[in-house]
């Protein structure tokens, strides 16, 4: 039996992309260096070699990819500002080609009635920042919020949808406790002040943009994971409400109630970040929606050995996997919009990004057939119906990604576009998961077999 699942009406289908893992153009028209262009050109970082200076070509290709949007059908899309195309060296002087280019950008959306959401920072922070610390240096935050400004000055007539920040558990820790991502420090020890600092700075831009943007909605994006126990023994329990604690509720506590939560911190007293009077106010201004990026679920087992929360991931027995090796977990998705739901009561939910990394190739007969990615997309969109249907206040699903792109340390040999990115030529192929999205939106319902 066929069953149509409805979402509701004046729900947002949107699609996701990141600056620097689609535009190019990296020192064009007065752009400033950032810190992945600094280290996706130092060797043996980058899996492939490959770096971001072309990526998808965006910069220059922006029309032809709106008009793919359009035909596709989305009525949102997620797309970051690239801090130093606004403003070089992160602080100062602006660029004001760099406002162009978004502004044109915006326009074209709104002309082909695709409402923008802006992320602010999706990772490529100016290099010349990176230089006085980066997010270690407090001062960070504040040039974060002069930045919010001037973006927010130049669009916030016409873009009503803000996202701070993009997936911070990720800046500070693979891209300064372990260094696999820019700017590449492997150093522990810092890794929470980092957090502690990009949280200040969602905290000092949300007023920033409050106050530009009238009416607008501001919120922030985190990359969230339901975290299973790999066994019914306690231990294994308390790894995995360690590690929830460290990946989730370290953004999520802080985010809707100022504070950390008290078990990481104590587990992490020696790396504690330093916390001025007043921070955890800012941090907790009030935000009208939380993002949520959903790929898989974690499963821990104890391990003492395993840094402070003595807690290791495994790979469940039986499970699929996508191309980055991560589980196929549909019900975890259900599980992390329930859970936001019930513990944190954000106004409204956001699916900011949620897709698959899948060996896509074209067929002899010219097309993509993705066939995977239909089946993970469509046992996700279910599993966001069903919450809608118990209460989530879900208002719309952004698929990662719009089209294939760089994929940050894996380069370009991940692909997780609906549409398909030959890099050679720079052709887009419409996949057939982006022609099942086309018709999940005419319909607003996903078909689902039971
Ligand atoms: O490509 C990334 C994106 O930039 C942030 N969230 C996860 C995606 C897939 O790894």
């Amino acid at each position: 039996m066929v069953r149509k699942l409805l979402f509701p009406s004046q729900f947002y289908w949107g699609t996701a992309t990141a600056s620097y893992q689609i535009e190019g153009g990296w020192n064009e028209d007065g752009k400033g260096a950032s810190i992945w262009d600094t280290f996706s050109h130092t060797q043996g970082k980058i899996e492939d070699g490959s770096t971001g200076d072309v990526a998808c070509d965006h910069y220059h290709r922006w029309r032809e990819d709106v008009a793919l949007m359009k035909e596709i059908g989305c009525n949102a899309y997620r797309f970051s500002i690239s801090w130093p195309r606004v403003i070089p060296l992160g602080k100062g002087r602006i660029n004001p080609a760099g406002l162009d280019f978004y502004d044109r950008l915006v326009d074209a959306l709104l002309e082909a009635k695709i409402t923008p959401f802006i992320t602010l920072y999706h990772w490529d922070l100016p290099q010349a920042l990176q230089d006085e610390g980066g997010w270690a240096n407090r001062d960070t935050a504040y040039y974060f919020a002069d930045y919010a400004s001037v973006v927010a000055h130049k669009l916030g007539d016409r873009v009503k949808h803000w996202i701070t920040h993009n997936e911070p558990w990720v800046v500070a820790w693979i891209g300064y406790g372990w260094g696999v991502h820019a700017p590449g420090l492997k150093n522990e020890k810092i890794a929470l002040q980092v957090a502690h600092h990009l949280l200040l700075s969602h905290g000092v831009a949300v007023r920033v943009l409050r106050d530009a943007c009238s009416g607008g909605e501001i919120g922030i994006t985190l990359n969230l994971s339901p975290v299973h126990p790999a066994s019914e023994r306690e231990e294994d329990k308390l790894a995995a409400r360690r590690y929830d604690g460290f990946l989730n509720r370290w953004f999520l506590d802080p985010i809707f109630y100022g504070h950390y939560p008290p078990d990481v911190l104590e587990l992490y007293i020696q790396y504690a970040p330093r916390i001025d009077p007043g921070d955890m106010a800012t941090i907790s201004y009030k935000v009208d929606f939380l993002g949520v990026n959903y790929y898989s679920r974690s499963v821990m087992k104890f391990n003492p050995a395993a840094g402070p929360l003595q807690a290791e991931g495994v790979a469940p027995e039986g499970a699929e996997f996508t191309e980055m090796g991560w589980e196929i977990y549909p019900p975890g998705l259900y599980e992390i919009l329930m859970r936001v739901g019930r513990d944190y009561q954000p106004e409204k939910l956001y699916i900011t990004e949620n897709g698959a990394a899948f060996a896509d190739e074209i067929a002899p007969d010219g097309g993509v057939h993705d066939l995977k990615r239909i089946s993970y997309l469509r046992e996700h969109f279910a599993q966001a119906q069903k919450a809608i249907q118990d209460g989530a206040k879900l208002a719309g699903y952004f698929i990662w990604s719009l089209m294939d792109n760089f994929e940050w340390a894996h380069g370009f040999t991940k692909r997780f576009g609906i549409i398909y990115t030959d890099y050679q030529t720079q052709k887009r192929i419409m996949k057939d998961s982006a022609l099942w999205y086309k018709k999940v939106i005419e319909n607003n319902a996903v078909e689902i077999e039971d």
